[in-house]
């Protein structure tokens, strides 16, 4: 395909940026692994598992839809780290021409509901409400917590039926192509703004690292997945198919670099080897992981240590 294909698009194509807001652990990654039908987002049972923006990107012929998945929204920033991950959050929500809310239906709104939907509502924003994770829910606690999101958003809406909601489970599919179907029809008529075949706007080793720190999050407990950071050095395509992975974790003290190396490197080891079979389904081949611990004291209270190991603006892109 040459460039002019890769943008060229029919009278009448939509094309827009959908903002997924929320809670930390309401499903937001999932829901983008969900509608790209691969997996290009972290996603782990811990809340404030993402740290920054991503895009999922979805071309066909009469349209092309752009996710943003964002960090969870948290009412108490406790560090820099913290204070980063919400701004990524903000600043998304107002590019987007749509912002799909997504909040899970098990527990009933709470306080950071109330604010995320005040926020929401301020403005002309087009909001539509996900309820996610009915897969586990009873059908009296559904209906009681519907309302309750729903009235949230009612003072904005100019009729109490004109809030946008629907049931899903980003987890089984359910409801998933019914939204999708939905946000398209909300997008407005646009350009392709990224080359057809491109589905996310991080590179492959960007989104290694966030593969090999998932599992941090997964095996390690207490405060070691959120002081941990991961980078990935080396990023090699082989001639033969193969790739080549080399990463550094980084950790907050010396105590958690023993506790991740763990026994005989037998932590590494395992952290490592799940790390690697995800990397495999990304690369589509046979991949080589080697990974090496490092302490950066308290990066995360630290400006120049998140640069250091990414977190800025650019972070997906280096
Ligand atoms: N049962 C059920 N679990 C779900 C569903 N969607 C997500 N989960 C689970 O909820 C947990 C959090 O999912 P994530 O996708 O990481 O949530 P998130 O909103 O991206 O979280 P942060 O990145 O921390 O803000 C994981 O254990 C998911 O497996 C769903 O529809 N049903
Ligand atoms: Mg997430």
């Amino acid at each position: 395909m040459d460039d002019q294909q890769l943008y060229e698009t029919q009278p009448e194509h939509k094309s827009g940026f959908v903002a997924l807001a929320g809670r930390p652990n309401v499903g937001k990654s999932t829901l983008i692994n969900a509608f790209m039908g691969q997996k290009i987002a972290a996603v782990t049972h811990r809340p404030q598992t993402t740290r920054a923006r991503q895009l999922g990107i979805i071309t066909e012929p009469g349209y092309q839809i752009i996710f943003i998945d964002t960090p969870g929204l948290i009412r108490d920033p406790r560090h820099e780290l913290d204070e980063y991950m919400m701004q990524a959050a903000l600043e998304t929500l107002d590019d987007a021409d749509v912002v799909l809310w997504l909040v899970d239906l098990n527990e009933p709104p709470g306080e950071g509901d109330r604010q995320i939907a005040a926020r929401l509502t301020e403005g002309e924003r087009r909001v539509i409400l996900a309820l996610n994770k009915v897969d586990i829910i009873g059908p009296a606690d559904a209906l009681r917590h519907t309302e309750a999101y729903v009235a949230l958003l009612r003072p904005a809406a100019p009729a109490p039926d004109a809030v946008e909601w629907l049931h899903l489970s980003a987890l089984t599919g359910d409801g998933v192509g019914e939204l999708l179907t939905r946000l398209i029809d909300a997008l407005p008529e646009g350009p392709r703004y990224y080359p057809a075949d491109q589905i996310t706007d991080a590179y492959e080793r960007a989104i290694a690292a966030e593969l090999i720190r998932e599992q941090i999050m997964l095996q390690l407990r207490d405060e070691i997945p959120y002081g941990a950071a991961v980078r990935v050095r080396d990023y090699k395509e082989r001639a033969n198919g193969d790739t080549y992975v080399s990463a550094d974790i980084f950790v907050e003290r010396e105590s958690h670099k023993s506790i991740v190396i763990g026994a005989n490197g037998a932590q590494l080891k395992a952290i490592g080897a799940a790390a690697r079979r995800e990397i495999e389904q990304l690369a589509g081949g046979k991949v080589f992981l080697e990974l090496w611990v490092k302490v950066q004291k308290d990066w995360r209270r630290d400006k120049n240590a998140l640069k250091q190991l990414g977190y800025s603006d650019e972070w997906m892109k280096e």
